[in-house]
């Protein structure tokens, strides 16, 4: 019996950095990222040591690294402020008077704050908390739309010392509860209200349901975003607006440990609880800075956009922290891509001259199926560079995003990581190293992964099996906040001395990394391990089909049958043979193994809010249960009981 994933897609498809990118980026050929590379396994701390001296710190670190497995400290005895490094070091040049952020709110409000302005507010803000006995180490909740106060609010936290957990504004009160309950969070920031789809989510009135029975939350400080009406908790509730009229915009950095902690960030575990996922300082600004000044070799000039939440580490990694650190301009949409209309992300493209656009295969998936006439209204020509993370990209849609969006010209950086990693993980560097549509390539600076069987050997290409990670990286998660014994089950138990990242993926003979899902959706059908990813993906390259996902239902006969969930594009007719035509298709693509025993068309897929599939719902549906379990992150409700109706 195979007890390795096995991989039947091939993709062929090469494509080189442009020339006039490889030009002018700081990592100009694949030799020359093989150099660093490896200097980075040999020499880590050389190599790191190089790269943290770019950042500004108030004093030295004494060691680079004390691994004690598997609990890590970088720059151990070093002190530096993160919103110092964000803001402060940037006001001596030129930079002083540059956007750092740009903002565009779903109704349409644009705003700017040059890092002047930027830092001003994170000043009064930073006073603002301090006036509120907010204390260094103290945990704060932000619960607030993407505006530029949910940078702020963290930024601030940060100046003296407060450890933010942004709570996506999409969540319930069951969730804030949860995370304030876990956290022992004092404070929370919230506001009025947000939007989404023009109408307004009443975020204050969820935070009332949360705070209802006993907390530790003493004070919540509301900003005043919508304009709905609220509820003020006297002696609780303070106006964010109101709070600025006491203080001034004095507020020096406090001088943190690079282990003082930073954030908490709340993932869902696949059983109930959710995991408080903690990042320190030094560490972690270091990974966020080289990141995003090699993989999306950043510039002066640059419009960037990374259209993640805040609420999502990528918001917190890459719409805040990393284009900060490296003297960015970031910009910030509040709402739904498709508000009022289809083409919102291309309009602001086109308006703002945006030059690296970061984004999701939920969202590419979705504009496929909008259609193009959509985006060609607009010039995208500004765009230079593209960025996929959350999932695997289907190799399809790489090629769409690739044409349609990049014209051609733009190259794509598929970045593998998690919430845990801090970080981008495994990426091309967009001016070094060829791509292949749905491999996000080879590993960054410093990380080490490998893909091993159940005993931890590695596997030889082309062979799937577990993702690891071999060595400590400094932006890694420290531990499961309160919870150091899940931190070290989790994640350190089943490979001694290795990370284990819970996703399936394989290796390619370039050495090449395909991601094929989550370990824990891998199937088993008579005897063959397949990933979820692969079969997906060979549905997508249907002309018919905007989004598929597979998954197991149990079978007596195979061990497991597997079941596709597809929706179709807004031009796909729902033929009576269109099921069949597309087993045959995925029979033809992969192989027989892999067709699917099962069909169901639907409207739209259960998603988190960062826009993953959720796979464990779809799968008790298909094996006709009662949807049970942790659903707090599922985006739109409404889904669950329409996929459950379809029977
Ligand atoms: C950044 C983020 C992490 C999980 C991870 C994977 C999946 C993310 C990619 C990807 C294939 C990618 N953090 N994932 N990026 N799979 N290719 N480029 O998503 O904590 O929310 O999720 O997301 O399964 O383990 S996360």
């Amino acid at each position: 019996m195979e007890t390795h994933i096995e991989s039947h897609l091939v993709e062929k498809r090469v494509f080189k950095p442009p020339k006039d990118f490889q030009r002018r980026a700081r990592i100009k050929s694949l030799a020359q990222y093989q150099k660093m590379y490896r200097e980075s396994i040999r020499q880590p701390d050389k190599f790191w040591r190089r790269e943290a001296k770019e950042l500004t710190w108030h004093k030295p670190w004494k060691r680079v690294l004390e691994w004690k497995a598997p609990f890590a400290k970088w720059f151990v005895g070093g002190q530096l402020n993160i919103s110092e490094n964000c803001l402060d070091r940037h006001l001596t040049g030129p930079r002083r008077n540059k956007a750092a952020l740009l903002w565009e709110g779903e109704p349409g409000e644009k705003r700017t704050l040059t890092y002047q302005q930027l830092h001003r507010e994170v000043c009064r803000f930073g006073n603002v908390l301090k006036r509120n006995n907010i204390r260094k180490g103290d945990r704060v909740i932000i619960y607030l739309p993407t505006i530029p106060e949910a940078a702020i609010a963290m930024l601030a936290c940060a100046r003296i010392g407060a450890v933010h957990s942004v709570v996506f504004g999409g969540f319930s009160a069951d969730s804030i509860r949860d995370r304030i309950a876990d956290s022992g969070a004092i404070a929370l920031i919230t506001a009025d209200g947000s939007y989404r789809r023009g109408t307004i989510v009443p975020l204050k009135k969820n935070v009332d349901e949360a705070l209802q029975s006993g907390t530790s939350v003493k004070r919540v400080i509301v900003y005043k975003r919508a304009g709905n009406e609220i509820h003020m908790k006297e002696g609780r509730d303070v106006w964010w607006h109101r709070e600025l009229e006491y203080v001034d915009a004095n507020c020096p950095p406090v001088w943190l440990d690079s282990e003082h902690p930073l954030y908490i960030l709340y993932t869902s575990g696949s059983t109930g609880k959710p995991k408080g996922i903690l990042h320190t300082t030094g560490g972690y600004l270091l990974g966020i800075y080289c990141t995003m000044k090699y993989v999306f070799d950043v510039r002066d000039e640059d419009i960037y956009w990374c259209t993640a939440d805040v609420g999502w580490v990528t918001g917190h990694s890459y719409v805040v922290y990393g284009p900060l650190a490296n003297g960015g301009t970031t910009l910030m949409y509040e709402g739904a891509p498709n508000w009022p209309e289809p083409d919102r992300f291309w309009k602001i493209i086109e308006e703002h001259g945006v030059t690296i656009l970061y984004t999701a295969p939920t969202a590419i998936r979705a504009f496929i199926r909008w259609g193009d006439a959509w985006v060609k209204k607009h010039d995208l020509s500004s765009l230079r560079l593209l960025g996929s993370v959350g999932e695997p990209i289907n190799p399809e849609a790489w090629m769409w995003y690739r044409k349609t969006i990049g014209g051609g010209r733009c190259p794509i950086v598929d970045t593998w990581w998690q919430t845990e990693t801090g970080a981008i993980m495994i990426t091309p560097m967009p001016g070094a190293i060829p791509t292949k549509p749905g491999s996000a390539t080879l590993p960054f600076f410093g990380v080490d992964p490998a893909v091993v069987n159940e005993v931890g050997d590695e596997v030889g290409p082309n062979i799937g099996g577990k993702l690891i990670l071999r060595k400590p990286w400094p932006s890694m998660l420290r531990t499961i906040y309160g919870d150091k014994e899940r931190y070290k089950k989790q994640y350190w138990s089943e490979f001694k001395g290795s990370y284990l990242t819970g996703d399936g993926a394989r290796r390619d003979k370039d050495g090449y990394f395909w991601i094929v899902g989550r370990i824990d959706d891998v199937l088993n059908v008579a005897g063959h391990r397949l990933g979820t990813s692969e079969i997906e993906s060979a549905l997508v390259a249907h002309d018919a089909v905007a989004e598929a996902a597979v998954v197991g239902r149990a079978d007596d006969l195979k061990g497991q049958a597997v079941v596709a969930f597809v929706t179709l594009k807004g031009h796909a007719n729902l033929t009576p043979r269109l099921k069949t035509e597309l087993r045959d298709f995925v029979g033809v693509h992969i192989g027989a193994i892999a067709k699917p025993d099962e069909v169901r068309f639907a409207e739209a897929l259960p998603k988190t809010r960062s826009g993953k599939i959720m796979r464990r719902l779809l799968k008790e549906i298909a094996s006709g249960q009662s949807v049970t379990g942790d659903t707090t992150t599922l985006e739109d409700f409404s889904v669950l009981g329409r996929l459950s109706a379809e029977e």
